[in-house]
This record gives structure tokens, sequence and C-alpha cells, in this order.
């Protein structure tokens, strides 16, 4: 049986693991006794021309300037983990697939996010639609699921990819921007091609800006099918929902991010894979059988529509974890390669048309990334034997022994597998009609999905998209441009567009001709996916402390966090000793030492800040336009604040907004996000317990509050922008 370890195992056939006892020898074997001095004709005094000879220097330049490959050509910029695929409920009723029905296994799996546009070295926080690639190492071949973090695409036929991608990508003239959909060839494509409204209004949502990998949506987004034991054929398309909620950041933040941490996300996935908070989702399908595909007001075969789950329900069967980090880059996630075409039996294509393109563009590619044998590397190969006549190639690593490479062959090796030895058998469909090229009526219709996911967004969503529609056109300098696209919102919601219009100039769209439906659906808002169980595993917290700050409070907000698995991260002034009231000036005194200074790592970089008070430590931060700034920044963009003692002075002092209610000395108050606890110094036993209960509250609030991501409160209610 495959089991998790598998992959594994045969990975560490492949490593390397340089100790101190290992001398550093050439390519071809030999130890090195100098790797830092070309051979070169020297006397004492003059240093003579370097020998061509050295095969030692000669090997060392060679190898660094063939280091590259071609990035990849979409998805460059990506970041991966392995992880298991475990299935909970067995789908034999719709699939014969060994991993959709045996729940006695493990799946090895990897897992590789990625943005779209921005080259290898871009930022991780662009706006951007989101890869969500895997890889399952099954017991019958590797099943690749291609996905991105929005079930919707931008077109529906694969002809069409090279245009979308060279008018996303970067100008021919200048190549600018990078990593960006904010410019004139991205929206004049967009407007040229009214099928890709559905999906543009998703990338125009929260959705392109996640908090993390691992609160992200992952969909298959094609149609796929599934086969079962007794030859029945089922359209399904492919779900993973996170454990952890969907969650974004917001805009000016992620904007932020990218140049203080490009590597925002991809840090994020290592850290807390890491520290042991595996990141989880539930695995489900939506199936509809062969004979019902025609009682749908859209095509579904088309990927620019979602199929609601009114319509058609996702049953979760089954669970994906990452549990291991790479060991190394460049040979695993870089070097993964995914192809659509991929699958096992009892799973199969439709006749998606996007999907029939995809299954020929992804192997193509992989010949110029990786060359022909690519699928002999490490990270690609199956965990089950791959045995054919398939041979040569540029760096065939395999060593296929035998007298014959053809078939069939007199010694009557390695024929074909029949259908009980678990063979690939096509399912047999019966197809007529006219070659030409076009599509059916159905896929013609373009807005209604756009206008079901607005309709479907709750204020904050919608007032983001309105938004970021704005920032982007904005971005367009030529009128005819951000004119005919705001034009075109109105074909989805009328104030949509006008209020687009109003922000990137132009004229007030009219009202459209089409009729709107005013429908919504479920599981569109983003804001639906909150944990099933709240959790502040993994969030970071910034403590703001400088010399005379209040140790018992800090002790216990970082005791309270930390066993609630959240990452507290202590700031301040340097990042060296800082010394609580009272250890001051003590020779024994070791003080803490933060894990950064305020000028190392902004607000933006955390989930939510705390600050212990301690008049000595308030006294000097509140001197800090850094520190009023980081919780003026914190506030807008509407993460907690927690203040403990004389630090409530300094956050009432840095937001001075009259709405926001402040702790009293016998309450804790969580007040649009803001936790503060005064605690007045006890007297007696009765104080003492009540001002233990005050406490307790204050951290319930607290921990609740990080919980729930964002205040989003403090948006609606126009608190955010004023400060
Ligand atoms: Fe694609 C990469 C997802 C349509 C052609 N695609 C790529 C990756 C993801 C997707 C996640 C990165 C894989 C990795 O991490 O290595 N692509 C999608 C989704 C699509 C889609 C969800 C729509 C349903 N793609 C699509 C079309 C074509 C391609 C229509 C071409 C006809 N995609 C490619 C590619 C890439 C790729 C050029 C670049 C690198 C690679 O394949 O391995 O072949």
């Amino acid at each position: 049986m495959t089991t998790k370890a598998a992959k594994a195992d045969q990975l560490k056939a492949s490593m390397v693991q340089p100790t101190k006892m290992d001398r550093i020898t050439a390519d071809f074997g030999t130890k090195q006794s100098n790797t830092d001095d070309w051979l070169r004709i020297s006397t004492n005094d003059k240093t003579g021309p370097m020998l061509l000879e050295d095969t030692f220097g000669r090997e060392k330049i060679h190898r660094f300037d063939h280091e590259r490959i071609p990035e990849r050509v979409v998805h460059a910029r990506g970041a991966g983990a392995f992880g298991t695929f475990r299935l909970f409920e067995s789908a034999q009723d719709v699939t014969h697939a060994g991993v959709l029905t045996d729940t006695s296994r493990e799946t090895p799996v990897f897992l590789r996010f990625s943005t779209v546009l921005g080259s290898r070295g871009s930022a991780d926080t662009v706006r951007d639609v989101r890869g969500f690639a895997l890889k399952m190492y099954t017991q019958e071949g590797n099943w690749d699921i291609v996905g991105n973090n929005i079930p919707v695409f931008f077109i529906q036929d694969a002809i069409k990819f090279p245009d979308l991608i060279h008018a996303g990508k970067p100008e021919p003239d200048n190549e600018i921007p990078q990593a960006q959909s904010a410019h004139n060839n991205f929206w004049d494509f967009m407007y040229m091609h009214s099928e890709a409204t559905h999906m543009y209004m998703w990338a125009m949502s929260d959705r392109t800006i996640p908090r993390s990998y691992r609160m992200m949506q992952g969909f298959g987004v094609n149609t796929f099918t599934l086969q079962n034991a007794k030859g029945e054929r089922h359209f399904v398309k492919f779900h993973f929902t996170p454990e952890l909620g969907v969650h974004s950041l917001v805009w000016d933040e992620a904007l932020k991010i990218a140049g203080q941490d490009p590597d925002f996300h991809r840090k994020d996935l290592m850290e807390a894979i890491e520290s042991g908070v595996f990141p989880k989702w539930k695995f489900g399908i939506q199936v509809i059988p062969e004979g019902k595909e025609d009682g749908f007001e859209f095509d579904i075969l088309d990927a620019t529509k979602v199929w609601p789950e009114e319509l058609v329900p996702i049953r979760y069967i089954g669970e994906l974890e990452l549990n291991r980090n790479v060991d190394e880059y460049f040979t695993e996630t870089e070097q993964v390669a995914f192809c659509t075409s991929h699958i096992v039996p009892g799973i199969g294509f439709s006749d998606d048309p996007l999907l029939q393109g995809r299954n020929f563009s992804y192997f193509d590619t992989q010949l110029s990334r990786l060359g022909i044998n690519w699928q002999e590397l490490p990270i690609n190969k199956p965990v089950c034997p791959v045995m054919n006549f398939n041979r040569d190639g540029a760096m065939r690593h395999t060593i296929a022994k035998g007298k014959v490479n053809y078939w069939p062959n007199r010694f009557e090796v390695q024929p074909a597998a029949t259908e009980k030895e678990g063979g690939y058998v096509d399912h047999p469909q019966k197809v007529q009609g006219i070659k030409v090229r076009g599509k059916s009526e159905k896929f013609k219709e373009h807005f209604s999905q756009a206008e079901l996911f607005y309709n479907s967004m709750s204020d904050v969503e919608k007032s983001h998209i309105k938004a970021a529609l704005s920032f982007e056109l904005d971005h367009c300098e030529e009128p005819i441009v951000y004119e005919r696209l705001t034009k075109r919102l109105a074909e989805i919601n009328l104030d949509l567009a006008q209020s687009v219009a109003t922000m990137v100039g132009g004229p007030s769209p009219a009202p459209s001709a089409r009729k709107a439906h005013g429908n919504k659906a479920a599981g569109l808002s983003q804001l639906e996916y909150m944990p099933e169980r709240l959790t502040v595993a993994s969030r970071k917290v910034a403590i703001l402390i400088a010399d005379g700050y209040d140790s018992i409070a800090y002790t216990a907000v970082v005791a309270a966090l930390k066993a609630a698995q959240a990452v507290p991260v202590v700031l301040g002034p340097r990042r060296s000793a800082i010394f609580a009231a009272g250890e001051e000036g003590k020779s024994s005194a070791k003080g803490l030492i933060p894990d950064h200074h305020f000028e190392g790592q902004r607000s933006t970089l955390f989930d939510a800040v705390f600050i212990p008070g301690g008049q000595g430590s308030i006294d000097t931060l509140i001197k800090m336009g850094r520190v009023t700034h980081y919780v003026r920044e914190a506030f807008g963009h509407l993460k907690t604040i927690a203040a403990t003692g004389e630090a409530v002075g300094l956050v009432e002092r840095a937001v001075q907004l009259d709405e926001i209610q402040l702790s009293t000395d016998s309450e804790a108050v969580l007040s649009y996000g803001v936790a503060t606890l005064r605690h007045p110094k006890p007297e007696g036993l009765k104080q003492v317990i009540q001002a233990t209960k005050i406490a307790k509250h204050f951290l319930d609030q607290f921990l609740w509050s990080i919980s729930q991501h964002r205040c989003w409160e403090r948006e609606l209610d126009g608190l955010a922008s004023q400060v």
C-alpha cells in the first residue's frame, strides 16, 4: 500500500546532505584541494595569466553559467510543500479511482501555489489570481489537479490563452508593469472578451489578495469526469476549502508588503509547516450524472461558469494536509511540473474546450522548461512502477534492461494492462457532429453569473470591488480603455458602473438593456468561509515594548498567545536587551532581547498588535512617531489592537476616535477590535479575584477578536479611513 512515506523515501534516494566530514569534489568525483584560486602562472611578487587547463575552475564557472532554466511562462512565482491526501468517505458510487474510493490510503502529494503574471522574482502579495496545483502520487500513477483559487476562468477556449497572457503580462514595448493587471492592455482585452466579465469580478474581489496561501480555496476549475465500476459516467468539479477560513489582506497592506516583505506568502507557508500548524483543506466534489448535463441555463463545460451550490451541492469526501517543507527549492518547487492530462483510472476528461487545450499545453511547456525526460526528475516521478518502451532523449536516467524496446515482441515482455489489472480504459463516448470553429449557443451568455457573483457579495466586499476596479482603471491612461470598461460594468450593476466611472473619469454609464435577475448564490462570498472551530493558530502578533514595560501583562499575554498556537513577536526600539519595570539598572537583570526593532518589521506583517503598559515604556513609545504610526496603520488595516495599563492612553492618543470605547477600572472592553484593560492594582483577596476575572475576560476578547481576522465594522462605520 502506498503510504505518505513512499514519496519521501523515494526522494531520499536522490538526496545528499554535506557534513563537516565530507570533502568538496568536482562533479566527476575527484576531491579538490583549492576552490578559491584559479590555476595560474605566478611568481612571488607577480600574479600572472590564468590557465585554461584548470579543469576545476572551468567546471565551477560552466556550472554557474548554466544554472538558470526558463521560468514558467505563467505562474513563474510560487512556493510549494509536501503533504497527504486522505479520504473519509468513499465515492465509489461515482468513480472506481482508488484514490477516491479507498479510505484506508494516505496518498502523498505536492502542492504548489503561485501568482500568475509576475516573473519568478516578483512579490507575493500583488493583486493576482493564485495557482493551486496539486500532484497526487497515487498507487495508480500521478494525478494532477492544476487549479486556481478562483473557480472560473477568463476565457472559454484554450486558443485564446496566448492572447490573454500577452495582454496581462508587461506591455511589449517597455516591459511595464511587473506582476500587475493594472494597465491598458489587460483591461482592453477584458473589454474585448465579454466572456471574461465573470472572472474579472472575482479577480477584483479580495480573493486576489489572500492573507495566506493557507487561507485560500482551491478549485479544479475545469469540468472533468468520473467513471464508476458499472461504467457510468459523471461530470465533476473539484473543490478544496481551507480549515482556517478564507481571508484576505486589505489592499493598502498588500501594496506595502510587496515592498516590505516580497516573500510574505512563501515565508508564511514555510513557517506554519515548520511550527507544526499544518494547513488543511476539505476536499469536495460537485457531481452531475451523464444525461443530466443539459438541464442548466449554462453549459456545464464552460469554464467561465460556476455550478451554483444550490443546483449542485458540494459533497466533501476527503482532506488534504500539508506537513513537510521542501528540502531544496529548485529541485522540488521549481522542477515540479504539472499536466492537466495526467489522470488515473476512474477519472477522465470532458469536452470542456479550455481543458482540451490545456491537456496539450502543459506537457508541451515542460519540454522547453525541463526536457523530454522531465518525469524522471525525483519530484515528478510516480511512486508506482513506470514501465514502457519510451526510450532515450536528453538526460535519460532509467536504464531499461532487456533485449527488446518495442511491442509486440517475441518474449511477450511488458504487454498492456487489462482493465482488471488496472489499465486505463477510455469511456466509450458516442460522438457525432460537424467540424466547426465555434461553441454551442449557451457559451454566448456572459453576464448572468457576473451579476450573481456581485449580488452575493457583502457590503464590505462590494466596496472593495469598486475600489479595486477604480485602482486598476486609474492606471489605464487611454480613455477608450476605462470608458468602455465602465460602460460594460453597467451590464452587471449600474451603481457599480457609475461609482467606478466617477472615480476613474469618463461619462457616467447609462442602464444596460440586459434585465438584471437579482439572484444571489451561496458559497461565493468569502466571508461565508469562517473556520468551523475559531482559531488564532499561526496568527502573528506584534508586541511593542521599551524599557520599563509591564512584565506581568507581557508574560500573561505571551503565555495566552502561545497556548493558542499564535506567534508573539516582540519589537522594541533596538534589538538588544530591553528591561522590564523594576529590572532597569539591576546588575543581575538580563533583560529581554526583542525579535526585531521597529524599523525592521512593520505593522503590515502582523495580524494584531499588543502593547503592555509600564510607565517608562509608554513614556518612550508615545514619543516615537513610528510607534504611533504602527498603531494607526494596524487600525486602518482593521487589525485587532490590544493594550493594558498605561498603553491604553497611547492607543487612545494614536487613534483619537470617540467611537472607540476604552476599558474602565472595573471592566475590560473590546470596541471595534480594540481590546483594552486598565487593571488597577488590586488590594485584598476579593479584588485580586475580581482583577483576575477581568484579565481573563480581556484575554478572551483579544483572542476572539484576532480569530475574526479583521474588524469589518471599523470599515463599515467609516472609522478605518479616518485614522
Ligand atoms: Fe495554466 C501553468 C492553472 C488555463 C497553460 N496553470 C499553470 C499553473 C497553474 C495553472 C496553477 C502553475 C502550475 C505550477 O505550479 O507549476 N491554467 C490554470 C487554470 C486554468 C489554466 C486553473 C484554467 C482553468 N493554462 C490554461 C490554459 C493554458 C494554460 C488555457 C494553455 C492553453 N498553464 C499553462 C502553461 C503553464 C501553466 C503555459 C506554465 C507552466 C506550466 O504550465 O507548467 O502550460
